[in-house]
């Protein structure tokens, strides 16, 4: 089956859009991004990684081995620090569609940058998004913005069709920077049978629910990045237990600078 809509037909029929969505917990718009919106915002990423990167904070930048940076892995936060992400989170046609989605105002609150470097970048675990945002209600997206073509060799991102709908499944602890927690029963006949792999040319637009499993492979290409960026919006009716929430950032903060990966 063809998950996919065009971003044109979205914007004149934005009902189609919101009913996939509802329907499957996720969304795919091809061709979100102009080539040249594509190119431009590949050279302001490149600009960051190059002049912001070496003097941001050490928990909002990852490696698979620290000390190289040909392994940078995720960065959190851009529009913390540049202008040009500000722009592409606020008052921009990402929020427009977050608002159409979760059907109201809604708050931006984060902006990533992924990479799996290739041979070395390794697999994202199955979670839910909503696990890591302590949310109630858990009324939230992540966007997911190929920068460059993602296929099943360097590591496309898997949704679990119609999983936004069973609930919040247990978690626990995973050795992958960036992703510190993971389904832990994930595999079930009905997680295989529902399970959508999402090849993705640069500038379609993924969007996922965050109550919506999903995952990666790692990348086995010997040559390819798969650099993407990741938006998160929350309706304005979720509210953060924040307390918790400072809580396990800093456990986590804490524990990867003792282990030396951050
Ligand atoms: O980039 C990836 O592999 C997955 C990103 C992701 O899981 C997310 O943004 O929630």
């Amino acid at each position: 089956m063809d998950y996919t809509v065009d971003a044109q037909t979205s914007r004149r029929q934005p009902q189609i859009a919101l009913d996939a969505f509802t329907r499957d917990g996720f969304l795919a718009l091809t061709a979100f991004l102009t080539p040249d919106e594509v190119a431009e915002t590949r050279t302001e990423v490149a600009r960051f990684i190059r002049d912001r990167v070496p003097q941001l904070p050490r928990e909002q930048v990852f490696y698979e081995t620290l000390g190289e940076p040909d392994t940078l892995k995720q960065i959190v936060y851009l529009y913390q620090h540049e202008s040009y992400f500000e722009r592409l989170m606020f008052d921009s046609k990402f929020e427009q569609l977050a608002e159409l989605l979760l059907q109201g105002p809604v708050v931006g609150k984060n902006m990533q940058y992924f990479n799996k470097p290739p041979r070395i970048g390794k697999a994202t675990p199955p979670h839910q998004d909503g696990f890591y945002f302590m949310l109630d209600p858990c009324e939230a997206l992540t966007m997911w913005l190929p920068l460059e073509a993602v296929d099943e060799e360097n590591g496309c991102v898997r949704y679990v069709r119609g999983s936004h709908r069973r609930g919040l499944r247990p978690h626990g602890r995973t050795q992958t920077l960036g992703f510190s927690q993971g389904v832990t029963d994930y595999g079930t006949p009905q997680d295989r049978a529902d399970e959508v792999a999402f090849p993705a040319q640069a500038g379609d637009l993924l969007i996922h629910n965050a109550m919506t499993i999903h995952r990666a492979d790692g990348n086995r290409s010997e040559t390819r990045t798969r650099q993407a960026l990741g938006f998160v919006y929350y309706s304005e009716r979720a509210k953060v237990d924040e307390e918790r929430h400072a809580a396990y950032q800093k456990r986590l903060a804490e524990e990867m600078k003792a282990k030396g990966k951050i």
